[in-house]
Parts: C-alpha cells; sequence; structure tokens
C-alpha cells in the first residue's frame, strides 16, 4: 500500500528463468506492493515455474511481443497504481518507491534510462543508445508537448488507475515499440506526465530487443513512425 492506495508491478517476462524469483521478491521487498502480475508470454524455458514458486499471480499471454504482454498486464492489474517494470535485473525493487512519491502529484510517472549518474557499468546502454533513447524522447517532447523526457524505453513507469482508465481502449502496439503510444495518448488527454530517472543495470539473461543492432533500429523506427502517425492525425 502507498498511504491508501494499492499497488500493483507488472512483470511481462519472455524466457526470464533466470531472474524472474529474484525479481518478483526484489519488488516486493519494496514493503510497498500489494501485487505482482507475471505476463508469461509463450516462454519456452521454466520461466512460469519459476514464478509459481512467487507469490506473484501468473498470467499467460497468447499473443507474442513486448506490447501485448504489457497490455494483458495492464488489464490484469487490480491495483490503484499500476507500474510496469521487467524481471531481468535491469531495475531496482526500490526504485518503486521514487515512482510513487512523483504520484501524488502526477497521472502518469515514466523512469528515464539515460542518467549518467544511474547507469550501472555493466548496463547495455552505451552512447548509441543513450541519444538515440534521448533523440526520440525528445521527438515525442516537441511533437505531442510533452515535459521534458530523455527517454522513449523505459519499461519502469507508473499509471493512476484513473488515468490507465482513459486510454486503455486506444493503446493498439503489440510489438517492442509500445512504450510511447502511453505517453502519447496520455498527453492527448491533457493527463499530467513526468519522467524521473531511475537505475539502470545490467541484465541477467538474453536480450531480446535492444541485444542486437538490428533489434535496436527496428524498433527505434517503429516508435519514430509511431510518433509521427500520431502527430498527422491530431
Ligand atoms: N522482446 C520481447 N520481450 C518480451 C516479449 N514478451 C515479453 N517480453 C518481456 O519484455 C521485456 C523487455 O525485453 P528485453 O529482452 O529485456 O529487452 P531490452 O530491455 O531491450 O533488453 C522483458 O522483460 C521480456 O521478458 C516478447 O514477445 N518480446
Ligand atoms: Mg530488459
Amino acid at each position: 500500500m502507498y498511504g491508501d492506495k494499492r499497488v500493483s508491478v507488472v512483470l511481462p517476462a519472455y524466457n526470464e528463468e533466470s531472474h524472474i524469483r529474484t525479481a518478483v521478491e526484489d519488488f516486493l521487498a519494496s514493503g510497498v506492493v500489494d501485487e505482482v502480475v507475471v505476463v508469461d508470454n509463450n516462454s519456452r524455458d521454466r520461466t512460469a515455474e519459476e514464478a509459481r514458486k512467487t507469490a506473484a499471480r501468473l498470467v499467460s499471454e497468447p499473443a507474442q511481443g513486448y506490447g501485448h504482454a504489457l497490455r494483458r498486464g495492464l488489464r490484469e492489474a487490480e491495483g490503484d497504481l499500476v507500474i510496469l517494470a521487467e524481471p531481468d535485473g535491469t531495475f531496482i525493487g526500490r526504485d518503486v518507491l521514487k515512482l510513487l512519491a512523483y504520484s501524488e502529484d502526477f497521472d502518469m510517472v515514466c523512469g528515464t534510462r539515460t542518467t549518467r549518474e544511474l547507469i550501472w557499468e555493466q548496463a547495455n546502454m552505451g552512447w548509441f543508445l543513450r541519444i538515440g533513447n534521448w533523440a526520440v524522447a525528445k521527438a515525442l517532447q516537441f511533437l505531442h508537448d510533452g515535459p521534458s523526457l530523455s527517454d522513449c524505453g523505459c519499461t519502469l513507469r507508473l499509471i493512476r488507475r484513473s488515468a490507465l482508465e482513459r486510454i486503455q481502449g486506444r493503446l493498439t502496439v503489440g510489438g517492442s515499440h509500445f512504450l510511447p503510444e502511453m505517453v502519447i495518448l496520455a498527453l492527448r488527454d491533457r493527463l499530467r506526465v513526468i519522467e524521473i530517472p531511475v537505475n539502470y543495470r545490467g541484465r541477467v539473461g538474453e536480450s531480446k530487443i535492444t541485444g542486437t543492432m538490428k533489434g535496436t533500429l527496428r524498433t527505434g523506427f517503429n516508435m519514430i513512425a509511431l510518433i509521427l502517425r500520431h502527430r498527422i492525425a491530431a
């Protein structure tokens, strides 16, 4: 609980057997999380078995994709405040406290992983990814009249239930470029959005999006197309 608000954490998981258990325990150890929802996205490893050993609620999402997994988690979560994260060791459980502190003044609190002081040595955030994330975030900021944004791809974020209810039915992206759509829809609805620095560590297990240059570029181009499409449609 945070004050009188119930807190949910959503963890999308595609082949995350090596860290899913630790991740669930780490978020629960923050002391404020009431519910962890693990969305197993057709994992071929022991992700589901490992998740069952924890206090998390496990749901299976058959539609493959990062966006599909997160959207399912957003539908399943029951909290007043819903936090998206990843079970790969890149985020720190106690950082939810930073998101929660800002949730008192904002409808959506997005993390940014491009703050140099919080990028851990092993993190996959070299200069190309850092500048790329920053540049796409700036395009979103200027084209959609947002607050200062410096990362377009940070899963760690919080949304209030009232805001989620406003945008949920209009989320369309099932793939890896899902995140900017959430921000754009919130900004279009004049919801209060803020971005704050969070820790970004090295990953446990294999990266499926930004682990390769091809995956990174594909996701980046899809995000830019999405940002432009929404701008033209506005
Ligand atoms: N890429 C990808 N990730 C998925 C999928 N379903 C769930 N996920 C989860 O989404 C998160 C992001 O993927 P990840 O490999 O960490 O990408 P990275 O953060 O760019 O290294 C992880 O927690 C994955 O387990 C999917 O179909 N594709
Ligand atoms: Mg990751």
